[in-house]
């Protein structure tokens, strides 16, 4: 066991308050890698997990919070594979079985043995059930969960790992909709940490008329400068808006909706056009009635994106260090962790929030 100590902002019992501790600063084994972590992202995830009720995720207290990291290979152990001791890296989040024929494929998002993962209580990846980055140190199981990030700053990193993958899969989930010959329009309801990063993805990777849809003036002015086409504040009528907005007046052929609640579906749902595509990336406990006859338009396919696969996350950082994705971020010093999610909490933050060690 290592002597050497370490930070670490811990989940020490359900329902209970985010802790800035010591603990021993582990020692790779195996294939294991020790990652210096040089930025860990703050996400709303985060605020579930400090909420849960006991027994409410298939998660084992204590551990060490923090999914979203980037930072430098420190140490390998003697069968470690992947980025050489010193280069600079993103942890891969959803840590999956690694043997099913999803993690063979490199998505571990949907790891077909997640259900025996939580049987045994090793959590969904790091800083959920497993420790994680919000931390002077990480241990990552497998040098196959490090993509190298050169020269990209940790700030702009760690988000790309979990806001900027789970947008990406998302658009990457939608873009086969899109009208080949163009014309296309695309609706992103919430343009918070993770939809100012959809708008991006949506300008760098297809033609599609982007739309953006929030309740705060600075979020459009955020959407605008992240290359939306056009923005409005949710109103009673928007969802006519964005119909008319689109090519002919037909309604939208996709939306991204960042929110998930019902109000943000109901929009969804009354601005695509028939055979239109939504996808739900935000947890926002909204429910859908998926009912023939119904309320939604003939042909529409719903998405329940979570996540996303390591080689989307590749694609995300090659976009983000040829300058087509810039991350909006808020940092923080590690030991005011605390603080820092408190005011994620209280959506007094902009953009994403990250952690920085002091
Ligand atoms: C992680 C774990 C469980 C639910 C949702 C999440 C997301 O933050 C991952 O992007
Ligand atoms: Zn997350
Ligand atoms: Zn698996």
């Amino acid at each position: 066991m290592s002597t050497a100590r370490m930070r670490a902002v811990r989940m020490t019992r359900w329902g209970g308050p985010p802790v800035l501790t010591e603990v021993a600063r582990p020692i790779p084994r195996a294939d294991e890698v020790l990652i210096r972590v040089e930025a860990a992202g703050v996400c709303r995830s985060d605020l579930h997990v400090l909420d849960a009720r006991p027994g409410a995720l298939p998660y084992r207290t204590p551990f060490t919070l923090g999914h979203e990291v980037a930072g430098r290979v420190a140490e390998r152990g003697p069968g470690a594979t992947g980025p050489a001791v010193g280069e600079r890296v993103v942890v891969y989040g959803p840590w999956g079985c690694g043997l099913c024929s999803r993690c063979a494929a490199g998505a571990e998002n949907y790891c077909d043995r997640r259900a025996d993962l939580d049987a045994v209580r090793t959590g969904t990846g790091l800083g959920l059930g497993r420790d994680g980055g919000m931390a002077d140190y990480l241990l990552v199981p497998s040098g196959r969960l490090l993509v190298p990030v050169g020269d990209l700053p940790a700030a702009q990193a760690a988000p790309l790992s979990d806001a900027g993958l789970t947008a990406y899969h998302a658009v990457s989930g939608i873009r086969p909709t899109l009208p080949v010959e163009g014309g296309a329009s695309v609706a992103v309801i919430g343009v918070g940490g993770l939809g100012h990063l959809a708008v991006q993805i949506l300008r760098a990777t297809t033609s599609a008329r982007v739309l953006a849809v929030d309740v705060r003036e600075e979020a459009l002015a955020l959407a605008d400068a992240c290359g939306a086409h056009f923005g409005t504040l949710l109103r009673p009528d928007t969802a006519e808006v964005l119909r008319r907005r689109a090519d002919g007046g037909v309604g939208v052929d996709a939306v991204l909706d960042f929110v998930g609640s019902r109000s943000s579906l109901e929009l969804a749902v009354g601005a695509l056009r028939s055979g239109g595509e939504l996808a739900v990336v935000g947890s926002g406990g909204g429910e859908l009635t998926v009912r023939k006859p119904g309320a939604l338009p003939p042909g529409v396919r719903i998405s329940l994106p979570f996540w996303g696969t390591r080689p989307e996350l590749e694609e995300v950082v090659a976009l983000a260090r040829k300058g087509a994705v810039r991350v909006e971020t808020e940092e923080f010093a590690l030991s005011s962790a605390p603080e820092a999610i408190d005011r994620l909490r209280s959506g007094r933050t902009r953009g994403r929030t990250v952690l920085v060690p002091d």
